[in-house]
């Protein structure tokens, strides 16, 4: 066995081999948890990692008072894929379903099937969900209806609440959903949904150019159109149901705090998913021009003003103490996606990527790597910055051992506890970390290497104007060690660490 080879299987034997009850000793009592998950935030989108012209003090103080992490991955770089394998512990690519949802979509995440929600509640925390949801909704895909209690939802997978929007904020139904009924249902205006033709007599985005009063599409979002803006997917009524855009950030924020106020005197787990700095960008007035970068700029500022009102909450009910916070990301950046924001610019020297190759979409590190910072006063060192590999899809059995859970037989199976490296101590984490990017290409990053195997899939997608994607017939490694914008592909040079990446990835 090679050497590299020889580190992998060395280093999930030691992982496998940890007791959950050993941790629980270690970290003494349970901790509230809350999981603030952004949307396409970039590696370099925040102030604490290098960003310009953007200020975001809320997530900056979490620098200061726990710990950022430079390794951080989303299991892929696009939103359901991603999502699922957090919520789930299991790989998205190892079911055929997972890949970016439509707005109608039936449950992804099955009842029955153990979420991160179901972990807590066993454990007897109260559980919420807050945002961008993304992973279908009911038990019959594209013909859901919409005016009345879907069949299932949420509750089945372990969150006692739910505030959410069924898929992005792109997509119809333009709707807030509570505990599977839509928010504000409007008996004159019933809700109709199809992604596969329109209704008679309802004007289209691509018709009715001069309809979109809030923001233009640059490709794409010409369907149903919605607050002066086009979507994916058709739509007709929702009448006083149907969201602003410029009030999502509020609403899901407002939400989550009553949540938490509501809950204070018992441990809760909240999933707080926000809609930034997904398109379309159109954050609250009093955001806009404090970014000087337009829409995408102040749609960060918006991002962070939700971190700064959840840590504010926190401390005035006296929690700060007992709450792990993270933030996160759930896949990385990208500027033209779908609408003209002028995103691309108004960067002013702005790098959304922190000096990462690629994007959003695609295999380079852009795609997947994230911003990551977890606080919990006196268990996470303050102030400390960990090069250690983490991914998303660990975050399950690390909580599982956070609560000394037993996990049932077949839950979370790809997920590894790495609590340790989580809370900032251990610092080496993972020995390889999956990248998943949109065509389903799997790469495979260790701390030295990064190898993209030979994928099919176009330069470019016609639809992501300017994303690079890095889909190439022939294997890629960079040493991403001394070569950490991957620019010179070294795969002929070195065969054997080819071959021993790839030997991770057969028997995955
Ligand atoms: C794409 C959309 C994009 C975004 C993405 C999913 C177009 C042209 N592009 O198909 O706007 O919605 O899907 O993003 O329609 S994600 O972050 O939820 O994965
Ligand atoms: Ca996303």
């Amino acid at each position: 066995m090679n050497k590299l080879l020889y580190t992998l299987a060395g280093g999930a034997a030691l992982a496998a081999s940890c007791a959950p009850g050993q941790k629980n000793a270690r970290t003494g009592g349970l901790p509230n948890v809350v999981i603030i998950l952004a949307d396409d935030l970039g590696y370099g989108d925040l102030g604490c990692y290098g960003a310009l012209n953007v200020r975001t003090p809320a997530v900056d103080r979490l620098a200061r008072e726990g710990t950022r992490f430079t390794n951080a991955y989303a299991t892929a770089s696009v939103s359901t894929p991603s999502r699922y394998s957090l919520l789930t512990g299991q790989y998205a690519w190892r079911r055929s379903d997972t890949d970016i949802a439509v707005g109608d979509a039936g449950m992804i995440i099955r009842p029955g099937q153990y979420s991160m929600a179901d972990l807590f509640k066993n454990a007897g925390y109260a559980t919420g969900a807050f945002g961008k949801w993304h992973l279908g909704l009911g038990e019959d895909g594209g013909k859901q209806d919409w005016n009345a209690p879907l069949p299932s939802g949420l509750s089945d997978i372990g969150f006692d609440y739910s505030y959410i929007m069924a898929a992005t904020g792109d997509r119809v139904p333009c709707v807030f959903i509570e505990n599977g009924r839509v928010v504000n249902w409007d008996p004159e205006a019933p809700i109709e949904v199809s992604y596969r033709q329109p209704f008679e007599g309802e004007p289209l985005a691509k018709d009715h150019p001069e309809l979109l009063y809030n923001l233009s599409s640059s490709v794409g979002h010409n369907q149903a159109i919605v607050n002066g803006i086009g979507r994916i997917g058709y739509m007709r009524g929702g009448g006083k149901a149907l969201w602003k855009d410029e009030n999502i950030a509020d609403s899901i924020t407002v939400h989550a705090l009553n949540f938490i106020e509501e809950n204070k005197d018992r441990p809760f787990f909240v999933y707080l998913a926000t809609n930034d700095v997904h398109v379309p960008r159109f954050p609250h007035q009093r955001f806009r021009g404090q970014s000087g970068m337009g829409l995408r700029g102040d749609a960060i500022v918006e991002f962070d003003w939700t971190v700064g009102a959840i840590l504010d909450r926190l401390d005035a009910l006296g929690l700060a103490e007992n709450t792990l916070v993270i933030v996160t990301s759930d896949n990385g950046p990208i500027l033209d996606d779908g609408y003209r924001d002028q995103a691309r610019e108004l960067l002013g020297g702005h790098d959304p990527s922190g000096g990462l190759r690629g994007n959003k979409y695609g295999t380079y590190e852009a795609g997947a790597r994230v911003p990551a910072l977890v606080r919990w006063t006196g268990h996470v060192p303050a102030g400390a910055t960990s090069e250690a590999l983490l991914s998303h899809v660990d975050l399950f059995a690390s909580f599982a051992g956070l609560l000394d859970g037993r996990l049932p037989r077949g839950a979370a199976p790809d997920s590894r506890d790495a609590l340790e490296a989580w809370l900032g101590r251990d610092p080496a984490g993972r020995d390889y970390v999956i990248e998943q990017a949109n065509n389903r290409c799997l790469s495979v990053r260790t701390s030295e290497w990064k190898y993209i195997p030979p994928s099919d899939g176009p330069d470019a997608y016609s639809w992501a104007p300017g994303a690079e994607l890095g889909y190439q017939k022939t294997p890629q490694l960079y040493r991403i060690s001394t070569d950490p914008g991957e620019q010179e592909n070294v795969a002929e040079i070195f065969p054997d660490i080819v071959s021993a990446m790839q030997s991770v990835l057969d028997n995955l």
